[in-house]
């Protein structure tokens, strides 16, 4: 398509935080979710610590977009476990007869967008249009409900269908797990460029568990091929690679917590893949069909233990370009306050390489749950034709941003148990909360109750 030359941005789409955030422990080997299970959240401050974020991208002269939460409790998923009557009905009998049920279909886990879908920009894709599969999410029961309406909104949103082409989620079933772009990613010498796509997985859904490992990987290799195969990418730039058992069994669930990419920038843990050399190697190789080096960003062992970046969530920083050129690390504070990764964080900065920035957010809500600042956007590379033909209000401005932290502060609790979830009367103001939501960006009847 001749409109989709010239030039292109990365548009993080952030996912709002939703009403029902709380503290369920639903993710084992997530070592964050695991630990916090039963302490009390605050979904308001969950929310503005989000907004925060926007706020600071925006500022850095970024192209800064939202995708809105879901409905929760997903009363359509108590409905096929038997469950009838009213919505307010069926959470209370939910509440009642399957507690732990109920306390799945009410996590607000959709806020991590990375895991929302895989995303090709059109300078990578044989017919020139952005590809998108939502993940199955099928390795965690709580967010294997969220790829139905994950892929209703990127529908709503990147509607215009000469320019965007959406495939339906890999099936689940065994261990076909994808969970999207939390294991992929792109580097590329501009945005508007063709780029080498990584895509990075933690076993077969057919292979034999043939050694002990404290955690299970969540990537299959057969979903990654299956989405580089449907969204038509070059098979000469691509680079599949298999993240290290040791990563995730010391709690690197996705391989965003031990890696980034930006530009022609890789920026790793010594141990993030099963073999490095091999690994480079692919990226070196995917990266020299399209003419240019990768950059590496290597961080040793010794400088920073797995252990400590996995609780610091260095890598699962948001490593962005910025207009004036350089790249800033957007971090969590948890990474400022450890001394391991906030001295090499300096170093990076002190040295000749691409990061010429840090910048340190709070966002412990999040954390809480093994969210860092990348587990809440989404990468979608636009060209400025593909950003124009968007529908709705999803892009942020400032003034949108007030708009929704006013709405935040109108609808959201500051406090939170988990067992919370089951009062019928969280279940009314998130549905009231969720109805001005979808006014406020324009999307239209979007959620099941507004059907
Ligand atoms: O899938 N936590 C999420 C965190 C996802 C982070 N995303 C990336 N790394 N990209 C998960 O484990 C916890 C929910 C709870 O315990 O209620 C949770 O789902």
């Amino acid at each position: 398509m001749s409109d989709n030359a010239g030039v292109a941005h990365e548009v993080n789409f952030d996912g709002l935080v939703g009403p029902t955030h709380n503290y369920g422990g639903l993710s084992y080997g997530n070592l964050a979710s695991m630990n916090n299970l039963g302490a009390v959240s605050n979904p308001l401050g969950a929310v503005l610590q989000g907004i925060q974020k926007m706020r600071k991208l925006l500022d850095l002269g970024l192209v800064q977009g939202v995708l809105p939460p879901h409905e929760r409790p997903a009363v359509s998923a108590l409905r096929h476990f038997g469950f009838t009557g009213t919505d307010a009905e069926i959470v209370e009998a939910a509440a009642k007869a399957a507690p732990q049920l109920l306390m799945n279909c009410a996590s607000a886990s959709a806020m991590w967008t990375a895991n929302a879908a895989t995303v090709s920009p059109s300078a990578d894709t044989r017919d020139g249009k952005v590809h998108f599969t939502p993940a199955n999410l099928g390795s965690m029961f709580h967010r294997s409900l969220e790829p139905d309406f994950t892929g209703r909104t990127l529908k709503a949103i990147f509607a215009d269908d000469t320019r965007f082409s959406h495939h339906a989620p890999i099936p689940y079933g065994g261990r076909m797990g994808d969970e999207g772009a939390a294991n992929h990613g792109r580097l590329a010498t501009g945005y508007g460029e063709q780029g080498a796509e990584l895509f990075v997985y933690g076993h077969s859904a057919f292979e034999k568990q043939t050694r002990k490992v404290t955690f299970q990987a969540r990537q299959a290799v057969e979903a990654s091929h299956a989405i580089a195969t449907s969204h038509q990418l070059d098979g000469r730039a691509l680079a599949f690679v298999r993240q290290s058992a040791a990563a995730i069994d010391a709690g690197a669930f996705h391989n965003d917590v031990v890696s980034v990419t930006n530009g022609t920038a890789l920026f790793y843990h010594e141990q993030a893949f099963e073999d490095k050399a091999e690994a480079l190697d692919a990226i070196t190789r995917a990266c020299a069909t399209l003419e240019f080096e990768p950059v590496f960003i290597e961080v040793p062992a010794d400088r920073v233990s797995l252990e400590t970046a996995i609780k610091t969530y260095l890598f699962n920083s948001q490593l962005v370009s910025l207009p004036e050129g350089g790249m800033a690390l957007i971090l969590p504070t948890e990474s400022e306050e450890n001394a391991d990764t906030r001295s090499f964080v300096d170093d990076a900065i002190a040295g000749n390489g691409p990061i010429t920035q840090a910048h340190y957010l709070d966002l412990k809500q999040s954390m809480k749950n093994g969210g860092g600042p990348a587990c809440l956007r989404l990468r979608v590379v636009l060209t400025e034709a593909e950003q124009a033909a968007l529908f709705g209000n999803c892009l942020m401005t400032h003034e949108r941003l007030d708009d929704l932290e006013a709405w935040a502060k109108k609808h959201y609790r500051d406090q939170m148990m988990p067992e919370d979830v089951s009062d019928p009367q969280l279940y009314q103001e998130t549905c009231a909360a969720l109805d001005e939501l979808t006014q406020l960006l324009d999307l239209g009847s979007l959620y099941d109750f507004q059907r």
